[in-house]
């Protein structure tokens, strides 16, 4: 009875509810839907969704919720490229092909990859920094910062944490004022040309987005015009659960799909999507460079890869650094197939081993008689050549091969722990390049590229011994060592570190030293700024904020901060002493102390140190 009174004002309505009949919950409430809603209705059932209405009350009861459960749905179906059906479809050939144990790298042998090996402050690499900046103008950053940071564990989004304690600068601030230096250092290069902003793109999360946004409201954007920043924003995915991909509902509210991050390789269809790479190429761009959230040394090692993109005329680029042997980053490596095609391509650190193992390397991700493993570490920061990316992408959509990751209760793989989704990787990009493509890699030393702020304190304590920590303690342990060691290139003496243990982790204490990267872009410039006899002891504190500070003839043996505006010329030296800036342990557990700082295992506890600030231009000499 109650359904044919359904029927009839269905029909009045114009709507064909048949695909509904045999589920009585949804046939009841269609006439609560608009014609699209009862589309993707019609979609989900004969998609193998029935489920999803299985609990749905009569009309009259929660209609908001079931409305608002559609809307949701509308946005699943038009974020993804394809749809949900093609989603759903997806989802069952990668469930089915994980179920049956399928190698994704099924008929591919590993080899070790050739690629451009850089030394710090040879002449080569001085030659690749210079090119670097003169292009540096022609390009386009994109960081991705969508991901919720959970090894971490930190509260807040990853990007508004200090990437040293000295001066609190945090992750986007040091980022938007590299791009901006390298901006003013290319032109001056160019001089004649006309002045480029370098676009900086960065992509967000529901998770990330509205702090994102405030942290760049709140600071003048750090200094970049406000519409030389674009955020672009990612949409989960619907959560998977079981091996047929039925939608997983929200434990917290079963009128919705439970949803999870669909991985950092989104970046790429919304690039495409926004138009941005079009704008970009009429413009003259020739670059976009991809990054990531929470490496502090990155910028040391951009103007020297840029400079090998453009020599080489590579159309990728990827970054790498030595690897220590199961070191949770992915290995850069060529995969030749038994049909001949060949790919230089990054595999996940996760399927490194069992690929090793399946193809001929019984001892899988070991290190080699180098002490590293043989493959390159991807440290996912990628160079892409922008007509050739527009190109492929034209082809792709930016679509990029995604995979699952189910964790199975048992060994029969018919149920998950929890629900899955599919995911996708910004380094898959080359994947489905033509063979003619150019993919080249770079590796740089681990103390100048690589320092990421990945792992909580608990799990970096537990790191085996000799494999990088990834923590926030690593992380600017090593801003002051690559610092330190830059200087002693350039002629100062620093001295050596001590060992100190943070949170459960031994590190290399070296002199804490920074500098804005107006003042020490790149060697180059280090080299021009420091002159004479100049020392630093191992208790120092350094912080170098100005472009024209000229340091000659110091010797430091306490903390000195020094800032000056770009119109003021400073000289810097003498004997600077004082008691200075002590390293003070703090206990990740300590909640009395801001969580920024817990995580690191120390605080500065300022006793004396000289200030000097220049404010007004002009030239001036500061000497102890
Ligand atoms: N990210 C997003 O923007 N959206 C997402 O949905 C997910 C992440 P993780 P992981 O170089 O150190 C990567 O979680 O697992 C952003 C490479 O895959 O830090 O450590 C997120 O905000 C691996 O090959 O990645 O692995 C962050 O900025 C290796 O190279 C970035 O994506 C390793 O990084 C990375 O997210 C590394």
């Amino acid at each position: 009875m109650e359904a044919a009174v359904a029927t009839e004002s269905l029909s009045k309505l114009n709507i064909n509810g048949d695909f509904a009949s045999s589920l009585p919950n949804l046939h009841k409430n269609l006439h609560l839907l608009s014609p699209q809603q009862v589309e993707l209705a019609k979609m989900l059932v004969e998609k193998g969704q029935s489920h999803l209405f299985e609990h749905w009350p009569e009309p009259g009861v929660d209609d908001g919720e079931k409305k608002a459960f559609f809307d949701q749905v509308a946005r699943l179906n038009s974020s993804y490229p394809g749809g949900l059906a093609s989603y759903i479809k997806i989802a069952r050939e990668l469930l089915a092909d994980s179920k049956a144990g399928k190698n994704p790298f099924d008929g591919f042998t590993p080899s070790v990859p050739t690629g451009e090996n850089l030394s710090h402050g040879d002449e080569n690499f001085i030659k690749f920094e210079e090119a670097g900046v003169r292009e540096a103008q022609n390009a386009a950053f994109v960081l991705v910062a969508g991901g919720l940071g959970e090894r971490l564990g930190y509260n807040g989004i990853k990007v508004a944490l200090p990437f040293e304690t000295i001066t609190g600068t945090c992750f986007l601030q040091n980022y938007i004022e590299s791009v901006l230096a390298l901006q003013e250092a290319s032109y001056r290069m160019t001089q004649g040309g006309q002045k480029k902003e370098i676009p900086f793109v960065i992509m967000t999360s529901d998770d990330t987005h509205a702090r994102t946004l405030e942290l760049l409201e709140s600071h003048s954007y750090f200094g970049m015009k406000p519409t030389q920043v674009k955020l672009l924003k990612q949409e989960k995915v619907a959560c998977l659960e079981d091996n047929d991909a039925r939608l997983a509902l929200d434990p917290q509210n079963k009128f919705r799909v439970q949803t999870k991050p669909h991985g950092h390789g989104d970046v790429h269809s919304l690039l495409y999507s926004s138009g941005l790479l079009y704008e970009w190429r009429d413009a003259g761009l020739r670059w976009v460079l991809f990054f990531q959230d929470t490496n502090g040394l990155l910028f040391k090692a951009i103007p020297a890869s840029i400079g090998v993109s453009a020599t080489k005329g590579y159309h990728v680029n990827s970054l790498a650094v030595p690897r220590k042997a199961k070191e949770a980053i992915g290995g850069i490596t060529k995969l030749t197939h038994t049909d001949g095609r060949s790919m230089v391509i990054n595999v996940e650190y996760n399927q490194l081993d069992p690929l090793l193992r399946a193809t001929g390397f019984p001892d899988g991700d070991v290190n080699c008689e180098t002490g590293y493993s043989p493959f390159p570490g991807n440290i996912n920061q990628l160079i892409l050549e922008l007509d050739a990316y527009i190109e492929e992408l034209k082809k792709t959509g930016g679509g990029i091969k995604e995979f699952v990751n189910p964790k199975y209760k048992d060994a029969s793989k018919t149920s998950f722990k929890s629900s899955t989704r599919l995911e996708c990787m910004m380094q898959d990009y080359p994947k489905t390049l033509p063979p003619s493509a150019r993919v080249g890699f770079t590796v740089m030393d681990t103390w100048l590229a690589y320092a990421p702020v990945k792992n909580n304190p608990e799990d970096a304590a537990k790191v085996p011994k000799g494999n990088p920590y990834h923590s926030a303690t690593s992380g600017e342990m090593a801003i002051y060592r690559a610092n330190s060691l830059i200087l002693r290139k350039a002629g100062v003496q620093v001295d050596n570190p001590v060992n100190e243990v943070f949170n459960g982790q031994e590190v290399e204490v070296w002199p804490r030293i920074v500098w804005k990267p107006t003042w020490g872009l790149t060697f180059a410039d280090v080299r021009s700024k420091v002159s004479g006899n100049c020392s630093i002891t191992q208790r120092s504190t350094l912080a170098i904020k100005g472009q024209n500070i000229f340091v000659k003839d110091l010797f430091l043996d306490g903390a000195l901060m020094i800032d000056s505006i770009d119109e003021a010329e400073v000289k810097v030296g003498g004997s600077v002493q004082n008691k200075g800036w002590i390293l003070e342990k703090v206990d990740y557990k300590d909640t009395s102390v801001p969580e920024e700082i817990r995580i690191r295992g120390f605080r500065f506890k300022k006793i004396e140190q000289m200030e000097k600030h220049c404010t007004e231009p002009g030239k001036f000499e500061l000497k102890a």
